[in-house]
């Protein structure tokens, strides 16, 4: 099956499992206002982007289960799809609140929800009630299971986990006083691992380990020593792509540089600049207005953090094919897994 029609066949699932939700409305005897309201959040809000988490939790399931997503029984695909679609909403929920805090504008080609005709601050709950379906369907597929326990600690831990990163990441970017001194790569390492590798690398995996019953200690761990930097590359492709992807390309304008983000780019920036360029940093950098901001791009290409950035690549992805080597499969666990994971990540440019 090619790319698209696996996507396609993904896509489906969600149609049933927004009717199951809306099912729990209706049980409670929600006005028609509400379910509408929820209906037109999760349409909006879950399937418009990549799907990569979601889609990996179905290639995973497969890998391990030493076949391919097509030619998984129709009970299996379905219940591998649910994992995939609640990871789908876990973002969801991030995003929502992630534009929020971040002032964003746009974000898979459309407005962001907050910004979108009569949401405003109704947002928040909307991103609340985004995470709380995780729980009903988790609840509804997998209650009779001897691992639902196990999903909703991973859930719960991960959730955390990127919560404890949001709020470093959110700190660390005072909008009142930009201080680039408290910046640093080391910095920037810890707020990514927690903010986006745990859940978007290393949940999708561990789940689709749940399921497939190879979920010892060692081989979660061998799992996760190798998906959390696989994570942190991926968002530093992300902090890349703020500044130097177009917004037709990525779905979304960057916000990094007004909002004085410890993001990857300006971190290696710091560590290249004279001292006339770190005054023009120390000046432009965090401010509000488009110019400021164009000056600093600016200075970001005279750097030539471009250079860096496939420099930077090429020896994540050499280090990490080392490791992916080294893993043992005795257990059940497949290298596989994360060569296919690496192939998705790798030279991305969206
Ligand atoms: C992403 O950080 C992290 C989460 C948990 C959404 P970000 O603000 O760099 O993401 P984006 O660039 O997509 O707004
Ligand atoms: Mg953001
Ligand atoms: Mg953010
Ligand atoms: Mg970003």
């Amino acid at each position: 099956m090619d790319k698209q029609a696996a996507k396609d066949r993904f896509i489906k699932e969600f149609d049933q499992l927004v009717k199951e939700l809306q099912e729990i409305l209706t049980n409670y005897k929600m006005p028609q206002e509400a379910i509408d309201w929820f209906t037109k959040s999760l349409d909006y809000n879950t399937p418009g982007g990549k799907l990569n988490r979601g889609l990996s939790v179905i290639d995973t399931y497969a890998i391990l289960k030493g076949t391919t997503s097509d030619k998984l029984g129709d009970e299996e695909y379905k219940k591998a799809a649910l994992l995939g679609w609640c990871i789908e909403l876990l973002q969801a929920y991030f995003l929502v609140a992630d534009d929020m805090m971040d002032a964003s504008k746009t974000r898979r080609g459309q407005p962001c929800w907050y910004l979108v005709e009569g949401v405003g601050n109704i947002a928040i709950n909307d991103s609340f009630m985004l995470e709380g379906a995780i729980y009903i369907l988790l609840k509804k597929h997998f209650r009779q299971d001897k691992y639902y326990v196990d999903l909703l600690d991973l859930f719960h831990e991960v959730t955390f986990q990127t919560e404890l990163g949001q709020l470093l990441d959110l700190v660390t970017a005072d909008e009142e006083h930009v201080d680039l001194d408290k910046f640093s790569l080391e910095k920037h390492s810890f707020i990514v691992t927690f903010k986006t590798a745990y859940y978007s690398f290393y949940l999708p995996v561990a789940l689709s380990m749940f399921m497939v019953g190879v979920s010892s200690e060692e081989d979660l761990k061998q799992a996760r020593d190798i998906l959390i930097p696989l994570g942190e590359y991926f968002q530093i492709q992300d902090d890349f792509l703020d500044c130097f992807g177009t917004p037709e390309q990525i779905g979304k304008i960057g916000t990094d540089i007004k909002d004085n983000k410890c993001s990857w780019v300006v971190n290696k920036a710091l560590n290249k600049v004279n001292q006339a360029q770190r005054k023009l940093l120390d000046e432009n950098y965090g401010k509000k207005d488009d110019e400021s901001e164009q000056r600093v791009k600016d200075l970001f290409k005279e750097l030539e953090i471009e250079k860096d950035y496939y420099q930077y690549e090429e020896s994540i992805v050499s280090e990490l094919k080392q490791k992916i080597d080294q893993v043992d499969e005795s257990r059940g666990f497949k290298k596989e897994v994360l060569t296919s994971f690496l192939g998705k990540v790798y030279k991305r440019s969206k």
